[in-house]
């Protein structure tokens, strides 16, 4: 008789308003500032994953995107597997499939590692599946994502997400928490414009490493500016205040980008295509007499943008006249309007 078990579940990216960078720990992945973040919806960009656990296996073994992965020496992925474990056995103890070993295969409908939370979909999405193997239920799992990949704990609720750094040593605190679910701000929609597929230099784990140990900015964003952003987005978010909300996502990622350039050697992820869209949403906005539309940048080249609904069509209309063809972006032709996907804030 076949005894083993299988789990498949997807996860959504999610994209931060206040971002994080810089760790307190490496190991226990402790930020050094909170961070809020949209979850986008699972029906456009996400991480779909199918773990099986068989007592025939002979190792764990995984597959990213095909592409056997070595799981002997991902240090991350084992530690949130023998602590999913250790929880599973704590809530039923004589769960013999906790001592089979696991198979596991994780896709992404989206550019992996090209600065586009790859790592948040794919870990949130880890641990809910194996949460889901052994019938673990009424949980926060979220400290649990948090050290596959610190973002990954923002993925596992919907709407907007609220990651506090904590002050505990051991991270017991540093825990993600729903601001409000996605059916709160109804109108809000997210644009993904992707102008380079290309995985990124520099990780995201290097980079704030980098950044923490040779900025000086850096110390000026965690103790002067985020503490204050945070309570300024949360009132924005809870206001429905788009302009509020608009221009504060805006300045954190002008911010968080100035500090990975104050970083030496400096970190360089927008291109010259990020900063002219950065330049076309001001003059959009300027034009409009009102900040309705709002740029934020990952570890990478690629724009999110923030808008409502009813701007969505006039917003693409005029970045159509600014990319009738190719545009030119780091030695490759991207076809068209570089417009990939588009979707709505929901779990
Ligand atoms: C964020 N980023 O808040 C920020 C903004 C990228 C720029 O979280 O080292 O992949 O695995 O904890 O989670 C990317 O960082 O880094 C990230 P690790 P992670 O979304």
């Amino acid at each position: 008789m076949d005894e083993s078990i299988t789990a498949t579940c997807i996860a959504p990216i999610n994209i931060a308003v206040i971002k994080y960078w810089g760790k307190r720990d490496d190991k226990l992945i402790l930020p050094v500032n909170d961070s809020i973040s949209g979850t986008l919806s699972t029906d456009q960009l996400c991480a779909k994953t199918t773990i099986s656990a068989s007592p025939t296996y002979t190792e764990t073994k995984f597959w990213l995107n095909g592409i056997e992965g070595d799981y002997k020496t991902n240090l991350r992925m084992k530690n949130v597997i023998k602590t999913m474990k250790k929880l599973a056995k704590k809530k039923s103890p004589k769960n013999k499939a906790l001592k089979w070993k696991l198979h596991i295969c994780s896709v992404n409908n989206f550019p992996t590692a090209a600065g586009l939370a790859s790592s948040a979909a794919g870990y949130s999405c880890l641990v809910y599946t194996l949460a889901q193997l052994y019938g673990i239920e009424n949980e926060d799992l979220t400290p649990i994502a948090r050290l596959g990949s610190g973002s990954a704990c923002r993925s596992l609720d919907g709407g907007f997400v609220h990651w506090m750094k904590g002050i505990s040593p051991t991270g017991e605190d540093s825990v993600a928490v729903q601001l409000c679910d996605e059916n709160y701000w109804p109108e809000l929609r997210v644009l993904i414009i992707v102008v380079n597929e290309a995985k990124k230099s520099v990780s995201s784990t290097n980079g704030m490493s980098l950044t923490s140990t040779t900025s000086e900015l850096f110390n000026y964003r965690i103790m002067k500016c985020v503490p204050e952003r945070i309570r300024a987005m949360k009132k924005a978010i809870a206001e429905r205040n788009f302009k509020d909300f608009g221009e504060l996502t805006m300045k954190d990622s002008n911010q968080f980008h100035a500090c990975c350039l104050d970083a030496f050697p400096p970190c360089v992820y927008m291109s010259d295509v990020s900063h002219r869209m950065a330049a076309i949403v001001h003059g959009y906005n300027k034009n409009a007499g009102e900040t309705c539309v709002a740029y934020t940048f990952d570890a990478g080249p690629n724009v999110c943008v923030y808008l409502l609904e009813k701007e969505v069509r006039r917003f693409v209309t005029m970045l159509a006249a600014f990319f009738p063809c190719d545009a030119y972006d780091e030695g490759k032709f991207v076809r068209g309007i570089p417009i990939k996907y588009l979707s709505k804030i929901s779990e």
